[in-house]
């Protein structure tokens, strides 16, 4: 990686509990303010972020393994972004795309054109969050085909809105009471090659899918099929190969317009611009957001022409859609994570991550399996022997690591998988120290 100058000390540094004395005053003034509906992980609160480190309220420096969920990939402060932020708003931070265009929303649009797999022609049309995305890019493929159903899968993860949590897999907590949902959306199993009950390959597990949706819709019927290439907040499963090219193939078969929601596994995570291109698919629409902003809320999609453009002028967009200084903010995240070079770091940090969670898993028994590409990693816990769920547990290690100064972040169906989303700026050293902390924080839970 090209020599960063980091701002802040890249050091884990632990000089109060956690959290400290004011963090602990601003959780309380917190509590009588905010909502209790939004949950925080760590009860620390942040006072400034560089690299690899996030320094709370009280001077203690965490080491962040987690970026803000994928967020901020090229740091939480990358003075490149932080320059472009600042140059935007001080000359406009809004006209409002459908009123007054600007150039940076159509740079963007080009950049993500160039970037997105596949040569064929495409539109962007841009958004906040992951899930206005996923939500516009159903209403495209339904308006595209004329068609209704869409299928989505087990452990899938795809945002908190009404049809976004229709799509999302698990109920609590991000469903239960919620509903009415939006109808026809079909569930259909996923490749969890951990726990799939005989090994299918991607092959049989996507002719198993295939197989019910012909038997169960017709593939008449189906508009859209959403996945995730490597499955987020339901575990970071990573299916079994063949699995994504023989869906996206029955769906290009079929008219179905197959979605890859990359909104956390895009812009270099993984080792590559986008996680569809390790199994050589390539989507007919693309949903992204978190890392492509470098933390200002900006997503798209990006796909075909014709179903992009198949939408009448006023169906798609939104006020903020697309607002200049987040557009900004996407333009200098793209060019350093191309100056960088993130996607060989990630591929480095995997490296890196690797060889130490196996020896772990080995050393420790209670990991069943240990799975990610680049730096999209992860760790499942479980009772020695039978492999069953220890939510208990891991939830306990993520607690013991944040105790010693390192930010660890949970996921999963069944809640028991720490998963590794360091920002792929961070320094080697202070990357194995986060490691070395979690090993530490697994071992003394298991004593
Ligand atoms: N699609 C694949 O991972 C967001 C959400 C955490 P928004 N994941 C983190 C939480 O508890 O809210 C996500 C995702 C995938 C869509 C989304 C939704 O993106 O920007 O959070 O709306």
């Amino acid at each position: 990686m090209t020599e960063i100058a980091y701002r802040l000390p890249q050091q884990r540094i632990v000089s109060t509990a956690l959290p400290g004395p004011h963090s602990a005053a601003w959780a309380a003034r917190r509590k009588a303010a905010v909502a209790a509906g939004v949950g925080s992980s760590v009860p620390v609160f942040a006072a400034d972020a560089d690299g690899g480190v996030i320094v709370d309220v009280d001077g203690n420096s965490l080491i962040d393994l987690g970026s803000g969920i994928a967020v901020t990939s090229v740091g939480a402060s990358n003075p490149a972004v932080a320059a472009a932020i600042s140059e935007q708003a001080a000359h406009f931070a809004h006209t409002c795309f459908m009123i007054t265009p600007y150039d940076g929303y159509v740079r963007v649009a080009e950049e993500l054109a160039a970037l997105t797999p596949g040569d064929h022609d495409k539109r962007t049309v841009l958004f906040n969050s992951g899930a206005e995305a996923v939500e516009n890019a159903i209403k495209i493929a339904r308006l595209a085909t004329g068609r209704s159903a869409v299928v989505a899968f087990d452990h899938a993860y795809h945002g908190r809105t009404n049809l976004t949590m229709a799509l999302t897999a698990k109920s609590i907590p991000y469903k239960a009471n919620f509903g009415p949902f939006a109808p026809e959306i079909y569930r259909m199993p996923m490749s969890y090659p951990y726990r799939d009950e005989s090994t299918l390959t991607g092959e049989q597990a996507a002719a198993r899918v295939i197989s019910r949706i012909e038997t169960q819709l017709g593939a008449q019927a189906v508009a859209a099929l959403i996945i995730e290439p490597i499955q987020g907040e339901g575990g970071f499963i990573v299916p079994a190969p063949g699995f994504l090219p023989v869906l996206a193939e029955w769906a290009r078969a079929n008219g179905v317009v197959f979605i890859a929601d990359e909104v956390q596994t895009g812009f270099a995570r993984t080792g590559a611009w986008f996680a569809c291109e390790h199994e050589g698919v390539v989507p007919d629409l693309i949903t992204m957001a978190k890392g492509i902003a470098g933390g200002m809320p900006l997503a798209a999609v990006t796909g075909r022409a014709e179903l992009l453009d198949a939408v009448h002028a006023g169906g798609l967009g939104g006020t903020y859609g697309g607002n200049p200084v987040a557009c900004a903010a996407a333009l200098a995240t793209l060019d350093q994570m191309r100056e960088l070079d993130l996607c060989t770091r990630a591929r480095e940090l995997e490296a890196i991550a690797m060889p130490r969670l196996r020896a772990l898993a080995a050393e420790t028994g209670v990991i069943g399996d240990v799975r990610g590409r680049g730096a999209m990693l992860a760790i499942e816990i479980v009772k020695p022997g039978t492999g069953l769920p220890d939510p208990v547990l891991t939830k306990a290690v993520a607690a013991a690591a944040l105790t010693r100064g390192v930010v660890v972040l949970t996921c999963g169906t069944y809640g028991n998988v720490i998963r590794l989303l360091p920002p792929l700026v961070i320094g080697n050293e202070l990357f194995i120290d986060g490691l070395e902390v979690l090993a530490e924080a697994l071992r003394t839970e298991i004593a």
